[in-house]
């Protein structure tokens, strides 16, 4: 693989580049009249316009992605996250073309964007699942007695949804026939598959993913798990690994499971098997996502390996470079999402220029960004500005570290969810690790982050105070009286 097409944009696109030219893989940027001076564009070889900047009209045409590639000679594209990653079409089409698609195969890109299909060849390998039922229902008697059986509340989801879209909580029989009706229809309009299944509601848990890798030769390994639960409305904001709460036992349980996941839809390259985790560490299989995740990087840092250079390796047919066996956890890493959006404003995008845009650096810090000062924050993407990432030899020094990178993160012009950062990593649920994915519900109010600047502006306040008494005592000083105190200012 000489030339590999990023088609993707900002922070993964340049995370990408950044492994293909280390690996001597020349790099191809694709980009939307919004990003004509974007990092990613900027960073690679050669690049090519899509369009106008909605995505629809530049990032999510595959069909000139791909006629862009071939004229180029380009001999692999990777998707990234988002956009065309998880599009069984797209990626065949890419094969067609004789371009290889780093990512796994179109049918089990297909398996896997279908809930039920994903439950159903997961059941035959052993995995365990929430009670519920594994067949798409339509009648409501059916549901009633799948209601009675697992027990209220039930969670009606969509199988075609994914990522918390098209679900739906039932707290009693009384409810359920109005929301399945109202599933199936959402379902319908968002989807175009009305297909809706039915699970037992996991009251309180936590959301653990695990990381597997898989290669053409029927190598699969598990690259250990990330704890996700720190989420709003589904949009991950803190992640980590390792799990605080994870024993080696239910580590090697887990990692197993989801290498069984993989095998059942014949998975190669990098993906990610979502579980939930209940107070009495059950362990769930809800889905697998089958691409490399925003979250990454936390696997990185605690496995020393670069997940882009093994899907760029697997993807040409290298077999992995290790076993099972060799692979272990170094330390602990945090990565805090920082978002253009106003946490104090119910987390509105907030767009603008960042007037002033400095990060932090150091030892064990790692910033995955795509912008610097002066950009405009474009309003067509996914308001992600970077991913602050910290390793640390224990979770308290993660934590540590994280806490001094957020205070040297410099941003002015929009808003940004670091003062929300900074609010969970001060929580005490979050440091004694006891929560789940209700935190942000549960503990957050947008007062909590006003309490946290009235405390800055009191401190700052006094020191404004002291300095000022300071220099009214240096005024007072007489000119005839030279102090040594003077003279050495
Ligand atoms: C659940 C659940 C409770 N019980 N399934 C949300 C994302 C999608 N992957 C599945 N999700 C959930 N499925 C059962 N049977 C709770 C969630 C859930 C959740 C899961 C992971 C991370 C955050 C979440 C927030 C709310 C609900």
């Amino acid at each position: 693989m000489k030339k590999i097409l990023v088609a993707n944009r900002g922070e993964i696109a340049l995370r990408v580049m950044r492994t293909a030219r280390k690996m001597g893989v020349q790099t191809v940027a694709v980009y939307s009249e919004a990003d004509r001076e974007a990092p990613h564009v900027r960073f690679a070889d050669e690049a090519v316009l899509l369009g106008p900047p909605p995505s629809a009209q530049s990032y999510l045409l595959g069909d000139k992605i791909i006629a862009a590639a071939l004229e180029l000679g380009v001999d692999g594209i990777h998707p990234g996250y988002g956009f065309l990653s998880e599009n069984a079409s797209f990626a065949q089409k890419v094969a067609d073309a004789g371009i290889t698609f780093i990512g796994p195969k179109p049918h089990s890109i297909e398996m896997m964007g279908s809930k039920l299909a994903a439950k159903e060849a997961a059941k035959k390998f052993e995995v365990p699942m929430v009670p519920g039922i594994e067949e798409a229902i339509t009648d409501i008697e059916t549901a009633k007695k799948i209601g009675q059986q697992v027990g209220y509340p039930i969670l009606i989801k969509a199988s075609a949804g994914g990522g918390g879209k098209g679900m739906r909580i039932v707290e009693k029989e009384a409810d359920l026939k109005e929301q399945m009706e109202r599933a199936v229809s959402e379902a319908l309009s968002a989807f175009g598959d009305g297909s809706v299944f039915i699970e037992k509601y996991v009251t309180g848990p936590r959301h653990i993913e695990v990381q597997v890798m898989g290669d053409t030769h029927g190598n699969i390994v598990y690259l250990f798990e990330r704890e996700c639960s720190i989420q709003r409305r589904h949009q991950k904001v803190v992640e980590e690994a390792p799990s605080a709460i994870l024993t080696p036992e239910l580590r090697k349980a887990m990692g197993e499971a989801a290498v069984r996941v993989a095998k059942a839809c014949d998975y190669v390259g990098a993906g990610t098997v979502e579980f939930l985790v209940d107070a009495q560490r059950q362990f769930y299989f809800l889905e697998m996502n089958t691409r490399l995740q925003v979250e990454h990087p936390v696997t990185e840092m605690i496995t020393g390996l670069d997940l882009v250079e093994l899907q760029i390796r697997v993807a040409r047919g290298e077999a992995l470079p290790f076993g099972q066996e060799e692979l272990s956890i170094n330390g602990h890493s945090l990565e805090l999402r920082v978002y253009a959006e106003d946490p104090e404003n119910n987390f509105l995008p907030s767009v603008g220029t960042l007037t002033r845009y400095r990060l932090p650096e150091g030892p064990g810090i790692r910033v995955d960004g795509g912008y610097v000062e002066g950009m405009v924050v474009p309003i067509y993407y996914d308001p992600m500005l970077a991913k602050l990432v910290v390793h640390g030899d224990t979770r308290a020094e993660a934590i540590r570290k994280m806490k001094e990178a957020i205070a040297d993160y410099e941003v002015e012009g929009v808003a940004t969810t670091l003062p929300f950062g900074r609010f969970v990593l001060d929580h005490p649920a979050f440091i004694s690790a006891d929560f789940d994915t209700h935190f942000v519900q549960q503990y957050y109010t947008p007062e909590q982050l006003l309490e946290g600047r009235r405390a800055e502006a009191e401190v700052a306040a006094k020191l404004a105070l002291r300095l000022h008494l300071q220099h009214k005592k240096v005024l007072k000083v007489p000119a005839s009286m030279d102090s040594e105190w003077k003279s050495r200012r």
